[in-house]
């Protein structure tokens, strides 16, 4: 049926958007009424995409600790030569451990495969000849700014983070006098701001501090500069400031001192000689881009570069909206609230704060042109993080960018498809020696410097499913933003060498279906000939490659590629409902494992849903329900999407909620710290970011080729609004809802094509062209 397009009523739009802001400033505010102590817990991010900076608002001192996202240690190296962890005659191994397990010796072959089938650790351990060089992402250092206030009681106390602009602010009253700290990334230019003013003259001193080795530091023309380097691998930076203030500057022994200012603003950027670059990743003109970041923004003054900022996030930030109708306890500091919450008060105010939070630790720390988010987004304040602040591919990576297509905000993924290809030419060196395989394949653990061998032990380091997941990245961006040029230029390439190394890599079972030998289903093992995930995961880069094939015209790979999905061992059912994890019935049901994924196919594939394969979605069920609720940040949040698109919004919101209690609290460490910053714990931003792909998938999906409105809406969110969400094939959906039923739709599209609007079991066929709205009532639904 086709509809004819209806004008959308226009002073509806315009009066939403006016109670949208005025609610927007107040509700999506973090705030707390005293400093931070804890760094993890408390302090506030902010970001300019490049470098991330975490604020703590001390009264008497203000800390702000900063990294840049190329800050490495580590490198490429093995010794002298170039190894990228890799272990060159493996292959060679690889048919007496496909033997090994298909004789049921497992235990052999995993001895087997620990010996060979690992990469080179990051240090010499026990009966280890030769290693690697991992590293880790590291922390640049801390400003301190010192602040000398004279005498008063201090009252009024404001710490807050306003996330719909992006603006951080510190106020206080000393006695009479009143200070205000406000602070900004700027993205355009570079650059960290931070104002300090007060009512009455004040003195402060600012100090730089590093765990990295100093080669020099100065200060001239209002300018403040340290270059230094990391000592394990020489990776060079430098980080400055430059100041503007009314007050008499001084500097001695690294001091910066300024006497009787009632204002000072600075300036703050950071860069590192890394470039991502295959093999060498050096190079990068780090001091010349500083001076030149600092020429771009000679005249300005604080309020300019304020106006920019303002300006640059609001063309991203303000494309989604989320209202949802309900109490919300926006007055109380952020922390009183999160407890008043977990006691099980009702706050939708806080669930639209948490969504939103995702989209701007998104904008601040991933931006054209900067590096990835890691682990911890761009907020670490370590030498030794947890984990090494590295690119972890088995789901937390693309975990951290699951929200970037769907909430609007398509060109923050660019720094993980730009990462995904420099991976290719170190990823093919690994798949040669370790399987003789073509394609490229990437393991558990990435860093800056191409490792993309398996870790060093099997349990958790083996993975070569790794490059197929991230290649899925690589064809939504497509599927979102329908850019041919791109497809074929950029995505297809890498896409279809990862579809390479599987073609090569499986093997016939028994009965003529294709396996994966050796495989390991992340992190719950143990070896075996055949995880589920690795076959869904290699289903899903052949579909989603033919797919991208037919677009570009690659006919021959077309037949090639799809005659091989077709034969991969299919998911299948277990003895006791289950989906199988294995190619043998072998789970156990009273495992609560965090890893569930086997259910890779219910999302963020695409090969099962509830609609298209019910059965498998059923026994997806099963196994969510035998795994239970509760578990580390990231799976919380992986099952908000896997509810979801079961459909069961009430069960998602519930796992939502859980997200949001504070950690620690009912005796779990996961959920969220007083800054809402996800516990995994420790803190991962991989929670954060799957909660608010979440959300959107319990609001509209798009994966099975029609959009879905309300699929999975709670009972608790059954008013409300959202505005700017992203649909494959180039869609942009509004919707409202009332009492739990849709009052409205409206579709954008950008090119001229047909979609399915599904709504709880009602459907309409559409075609739009280019540019084109259509705004469809609830009611229209029903009608034949
Ligand atoms: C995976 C998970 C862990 C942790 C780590 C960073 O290995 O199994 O829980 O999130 O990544």
């Amino acid at each position: 049926m086709h509809f004819k397009p209806r004008t959308f009523p226009i002073l509806t739009l315009i009066f939403f958007w006016l109670s949208v802001e005025a609610f927007a400033q107040k509700n999506l505010t973090l705030h707390y009424d005293k400093p931070a102590e804890s760094w993890m817990e408390e302090a506030l991010p902010l970001g300019n995409g490049y470098m991330g900076v975490m604020f703590f608002g001390g009264i008497a001192q203000e800390q702000l600790q900063f990294t840049e996202g190329t800050l490495w240690s580590g490198g490429p190296h093995s010794g002298d030569t170039y190894r990228f962890g890799n272990k060159e005659d493996s292959w060679k191994y690889l048919t007496q451990v496909r033997q090994l397990i298909s004789e049921g010796s497992l235990e052999a072959a995993n001895n087997l495969a620990r010996k060979y089938f690992t990469g080179l650790g990051p240090k010499p351990t026990d009966g280890m000849s030769e290693w690697g060089d991992y590293g880790g992402q590291v922390t640049m250092g801390d400003l301190f700014v010192d602040i000398a206030h004279g005498k008063g009681a201090v009252s009024n106390y404001r710490r807050q983070l306003n996330i719909s602009e992006s603006l951080a602010e510190v106020s206080y009253r000393v006695g009479s006098a009143e200070y205000k700290r406000e602070y900004f990334g700027n993205y355009p230019s570079g650059m960290m701001v931070y104002r300090f003013s007060s009512s009455r003259n004040s003195d402060y001193s600012i100090v730089f501090k590093s765990p990295h080795n100093k080669d020099k530091e100065y200060f001239a023309d209002g300018m403040y500069s340290f270059q230094g380097h990391i000592n394990d691998n020489r990776q060079a930076f430098q980080t400055s400031y430059r100041i503007q203030t009314d007050g008499a500057v001084t500097f001695s022994n690294g001091v910066l001192t300024v006497k009787n200012a009632r204002e000072i603003v600075l300036f703050h950027t950071a860069a590192t000689d890394y470039l991502l670059e295959y093999p060498h990743y050096r190079g990068n003109d780090y001091q010349g881009l500083i001076q030149a970041r600092y020429a771009k923004i000679e005249n300005s003054r604080y309020q300019d570069l304020k106006n920019e900022h303002l300006k640059d996030y609001a063309s991203l930030f303000n494309r989604v909206s989320l209202q949802l109708q309900g109490s919300s306890a926006a007055d109380l500091p952020t922390d009183q609230r999160q407890r008043r919450y977990f006691e099980g008060k009702s706050d939708v105010g806080l669930e639209m704060l948490y969504f939103q939070y995702g989209r701007y630790l998104m904008i601040s720390g991933s931006r054209p042109g900067t590096m990835l988010m890691n682990l911890q987004g761009k907020w670490n304040n370590s030498v030794s993080p947890p984990w090494a602040a590295d690119y972890h591919m088995n789901i937390n990576q693309q975990m951290i960018y699951w929200p970037a297509e769907v909430t609007n905000l398509a060109e923050s993924h660019e720094p993980l498809i730009r990462y995904t290809a420099s991976l290719v030419p170190p990823g093919r060196q690994s798949a040669k020696d370790f399987f003789n395989t073509r394609g490229w394949i990437v393991n558990t653990m990435n860093n800056a410097y191409g490792y993309t061998a398996p870790g060093w032990d099997v349990p958790w380091g083996f993975f070569p499913g790794g490059a197929a997941w991230l290649a899925q990245h690589l064809w939504e961006h497509y599927e979102f933003g329908l850019d041919s040029t791109y497809l074929k230029e950029e995505a297809y390439p890498v896409m279809k060498d990862a579809a390479l190394f599987w073609i090569d890599y499986l093997v016939p079972d028994e009965n003529g279906y294709l396996v994966s030998s050796p495989s390991y289903s992340p992190e719950h093992g143990g070896i075996s000939g055949g995880a589920s995930m690795d076959h869904q995961i290699a289903w899903d880069v052949l579909n989603n490659s033919v797919k991208a094939a037919e677009i570009v015209g690659d006919q021959e790979f077309v037949r090639q590629a799809s005659a091989i999905r077709d034969k991969i061992l299919a998911p299948a059912i277990g003895r006791w409902g289950q989906l199988q994890e294995w190619k043998e019935d072998v789970d156990d049901s009273t495992s609560r494992h965090r890893h569930i994924s086997h259910l890779f196919a219910l999302h963020p594939g695409r090969q099962i849903s509830p609609l298209k394969t019910p059965d498998l979605a059923e026994a997806a069920r099963v196994t969510l329900e035998a795994r239970g609720d509760d578990a580390t940040g990231w799976s919380l949040a992986w099952k908000v999407n896997f509810w979801a698109r079961l459909k069961d919004g009430d069960r998602a919101y519930k796992l939502y909620r859980m997200i949001m209690k504070p950690s620690g609290a009912g005796g779990s460490g996961s959920g969220s710290y007083a800054n809402l910053l996800d516990a995994h714990p420790p803190f991962q931003l991989d929670g954060n970011m799957g909660a608010t792909a979440g959300v959107a998938e319990m609001i509209m999906q798009s994966h099975t080729g029609d959009i879905d409105l309300l699929p999975a809406l709670p009972a608790a969110w059954s008013s409300g609004s959202v505005n700017g969400l992203r649909a494959r094939g180039g869609f942009t959906i509004d919707m409202q809802w009332d009492q739990l039923e849709l009052k409205e739709v409206k579709i954008t599209s950008k090119t001229k094509r047909r979609v399915k609007l599904v709504y709880r079991g009602t459907s309409k066929d559409i075609s739009l062209n280019p540019n084109q709205s259509i705004a469809l009532t609830g009611a229209d639904f029903l009608q034949k």
